[in-house]
């Protein structure tokens, strides 16, 4: 064991941003375990981080590119793969433009330093409408929610679990999936936490998750009807004189507004549409108001309907009527060591630069509804998509009506396709760009340091050399972008163009690093919020930097134009009357949401052994009443239809799904032609978003409703 070593890093695979302690024998993990001394995780690890080394090692992970020839992939050299890209991508962008290129960033760009720093840039040189990306199947209501509210889509507050009494959490389910827009290393071991010191947390969700089991109250709520439940709360504060800005009273604005569009939606009136007693819609708004220290967070339960921004919204009305934002043990706003202190004030926040070519869906944030990716590939016209990238993305599993997109997928003129793996989506690529392990990358969470429950920074840097010839997922990136801008040039000199803006822009002369993505994180931790930050600094501290629990930070914060948190925007109103409209909707039939298991991630960790192993985990959760009407036994099969389409699942029945409701996890549905994933393919699943509804978003984000899809369900005999 000559070789053998120690490094410290990140885990890569979810927001939860826990430190490993990895043994290497040579370039090979031997073992992964929590890293004791990190200053955040302090030895935390799940099943996914304990698995770090098979994951890297997985003999299916691509090393070289691969180019479609003859309806095969074959393995090519770096320069021939490029080659290829520009060949394919050229005459479209020179023939029809920049729109007919449309770009798709998956989730893992947020765990990327390639997706946080290199992403704009490929953004910009393609100049095309058509960016599409997974926070339209995720959090973009919450982004527009906190746009609206704080100026900025990005000034996201998160619960403060260290402190808080009474959490209300509705939609999220961190016992699977270890937290989201909240990072919290151990956010399991934080809830038990806030009971051990006499607090208490209420889970609102259909089902009775692991995360509802440990919660001291559980209500389950129809799903799609978080809105209800909300608007009964805050018609509560209203009604019984418990609004109660505190500190937070000189910087709010619309506060009447919001007391006039909670007018129609007293408890008693909503109690029956989402399925809470009224009482007990009461008596959390007096239990709210009366805590010194509570939040109510919501997570994508909350995102993923179809009133997703005004329930988002909602959820952070009621923290600001309360008084708990931005007070220690509400919910409150990190500071990451790469951002600055904000001026108090800005431009706000707009949506609707652009809009779709076909159904006229508003830009969000420079992207477009992914909802509706597949109108944009199928519908001619001058301005027709012909060409795709994707960037970390598998949007044929994890996009509404899948079956469509998979099939107009394979009417392109051409797609590249960044990614490790040929899966459901690369398939259908032309070219396949791998990009480096994560053992061959460095690490810096740039979203999730900006989420933290508690200010903390940490950089791993690479812990094994590049592959010779290999480039790095940066390079990658301003490879596409210097093809795509159809200028001269070499990526190095894409690489010294960044660093001299981002110096420009911050005003300092040279940066410390060694490699294009070190001396970019120097710039920005040089320039940030804290004294004496510093790429080296972070060198110098494997284990991670604390910086100390979160801090308030109204009004600093604050990017509205009247330096105040905005309560009511445009489209407010007709959106609350869309609600209202809505009450009284016949709601008798089956509803279909999904789930998390905690040795998942989203499609593309079913190719490690230790995590697909033990019982299938894609089944149909059924409740007995629902089971018996139906005539369905545990272990059967039953065919589900939606009005997008149909499959055939096996079925489970639980009482943990509530009556009306049926559950099937997303990410599966491997094991298609094309592919190369011999693990997942032996685990296939079938893939929940064949069912779900490409033709309904939610109106102010775009975002998809993957949650309360009507679903038909029919036992299937032989
Ligand atoms: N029905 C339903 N659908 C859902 C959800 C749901 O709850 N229900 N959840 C939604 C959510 S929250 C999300 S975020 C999306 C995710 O949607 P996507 O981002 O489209 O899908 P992932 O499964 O995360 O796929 C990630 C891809 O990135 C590749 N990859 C992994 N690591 C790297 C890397 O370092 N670099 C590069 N270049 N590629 C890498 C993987 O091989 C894989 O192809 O799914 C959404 N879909
Ligand atoms: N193990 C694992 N961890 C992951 C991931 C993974 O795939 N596997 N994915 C990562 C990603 S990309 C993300 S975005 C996060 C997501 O993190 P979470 O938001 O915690 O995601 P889920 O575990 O899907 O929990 C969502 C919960 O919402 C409930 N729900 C569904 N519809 C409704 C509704 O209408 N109202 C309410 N109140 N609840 C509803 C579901 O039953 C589910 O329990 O997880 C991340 N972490
Ligand atoms: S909780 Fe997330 S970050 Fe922590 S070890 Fe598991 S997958 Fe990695
Ligand atoms: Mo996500």
């Amino acid at each position: 064991m000559a070789d053998s070593r120690t490094a410290y890093r990140t885990c890569p695979f979810c927001e939860a941003a826990c430190g490993l302690e990895l043994t290497l024998d040579r370039d090979r993990v031997t073992a992964a375990r929590g890293d004791r001394e990190h200053v955040f995780s302090h030895g935390f690890v799940c099943p996914k981080g304990a698995t770090f080394g098979q994951a890297n090692d997985d003999p299916d992970r691509l090393r070289r590119p691969l180019v479609k020839r003859g309806g095969q992939h074959v393995e090519v050299e770096w320069d021939e793969a490029f080659a290829e890209v520009a060949r394919g991508l050229r005459p479209i962008l020179d023939t029809y433009g920049p729109h007919a290129v449309a770009l798709y960033l998956g989730n893992p760009n947020v765990h990327t330093m390639a997706g946080g720093l290199y992403v704009t840039p490929l953004v910009k040189a393609l100049g095309t409408r058509n960016v599409f990306s997974a926070s339209t199947v995720d959090q973009m209501p919450k982004h527009v929610s906190s746009g609206y509210l704080f100026g900025s889509p990005l000034t996201i507050p998160v619960p403060d679990l260290d402190r808080t009494d009474l959490l209300l959490m509705l939609g999220a389910n961190p016992w699977e999936s270890n937290g989201s827009l909240a990072t919290a290393a151990d956010f399991p071991g934080r809830l038990k936490a806030i009971q051990q010191r006499g607090g208490r947390f209420v889970v609102v969700d259909p089902r009775r998750t692991r995360t509802a089991a440990h919660a001291d109250e559980h209500l389950f709520i129809r799903p799609g009807t978080d809105a209800y439940l909300l608007f009964g709360i805050v018609h509560t504060l209203f009604a019984d004189g418990l609004v109660a800005l505190g500190h937070l009273e000189p910087y709010v604005t619309g506060v009447d507004a919001v007391a006039e569009l909670a007018a129609g939606f007293a408890p008693d009136r909503v109690s029956t549409a989402c399925g809470v007693p009224a009482e007990r819609i009461r008596s959390l708004a007096h239990e709210l108001a009366a805590a010194e220290r509570a939040a109510v967070y919501g997570r994508i339960g909350t995102c993923t309907v179809e009133f997703g921004t005004l329930t988002s919204w909602l959820v952070d009305v009621i923290n600001v009527l309360t008084g708990h934002l931005d007070r220690a043990g509400g919910v409150m706003f990190p500071l990451a060591a790469h951002l600055s202190k904000g001026r108090g004030t800005g431009k706000g926040f707009r949506v609707g630069r652009w809009r779709s070519r076909v159904r006229g869906l508003p830009e969000v944030k420079g992207e477009l509804p992914v909802a509706t990716l597949a109108d944009e590939i199928e519908t001619p016209g001058a301005e027709q998509v012909r060409a795709f990238i994707t960037v970390a993305g598998n949007p044929v599993l994890s996009t509404p009506n899948s079956g469509r997109l998979d099939r107009a997928l394979a009417g392109l003129s051409f797609m590249v396709s960044v990614d490790p793996y040929l899966n459901e989506t690369t398939r259908h690529a032309d070219v396949v760009l791998p990009p480096p392990d994560a053992l061959r990358k460095g690490h810096y969470d740039f979203s999730f340091l900006a989420l933290a429950v508690r200010n903390f920074a940490a950089y791993s840097p690479p812990v094994v050399a590049a592959e010779p010839g290999s480039p790095d997922e940066c390079d990658i990136l301003a490879h596409l972008a210097l093809i795509a801008s159809g200028r001269p040039g070499t990526v190095t000199e894409v690489h010294e163009l960044m660093l001299a803006q981002a110096l420009d822009r911050a005003g300092l002369s040279e940066a410390s690093g060694s490699s294009p993505a070190e001396r970019l994180l120097d710039v920005a931790l040089r320039a940030g919020a804290y004294e004496g930050m510093s790429l080296d600094r972070l060198l110098a501290n494997p284990h991670g930097v604390d910086l100390g629990p979160l801090q308030p930070r109204i009004p600093e914060v604050l990017r509205t134009p009247s330096g105040r948190i905005e309560l009511a925007f445009d489209g407010l109103t007709a959106e609350t009357d869309r609600l209202r409209a809505a009450l009284d909707r016949p709601r008798d039939g089956l509803v279909l949401i999904g789930r998390r298991h905690l040795r998942s991630n989203n499609s593309w960790m079913h190719n490690v052994p230790a995590l697909v192993k033990g019982r299938d985990r894609c089944t149909l959760q059924i409740h007995p009443a629902d089971a018996d009407r139906l005539d369905l036994r545990d272990g059967d099969d039953a065919q589900v239809t939606s009005r997008a389409g149909g499959l055939a699942a096996r079925v489970e029945v639980t009482d943990t799904v509530m009556p009306g409701v049926v559950s099937l996890p997303h990410g599966w549905g491997h094991g298609v032609p094309g592919t190369r994933m011999a693990v997942a393919a032996d685990h296939p699943g079938v893939n929940s978003n064949i069912l779900t509804d490409e033709t309904t978003v939610d109106p102010l984000s775009g975002n998809s409703v993957l949650n309360g899809i009507p679903v038909e369900i029919k036992a299937l005999t032989g």
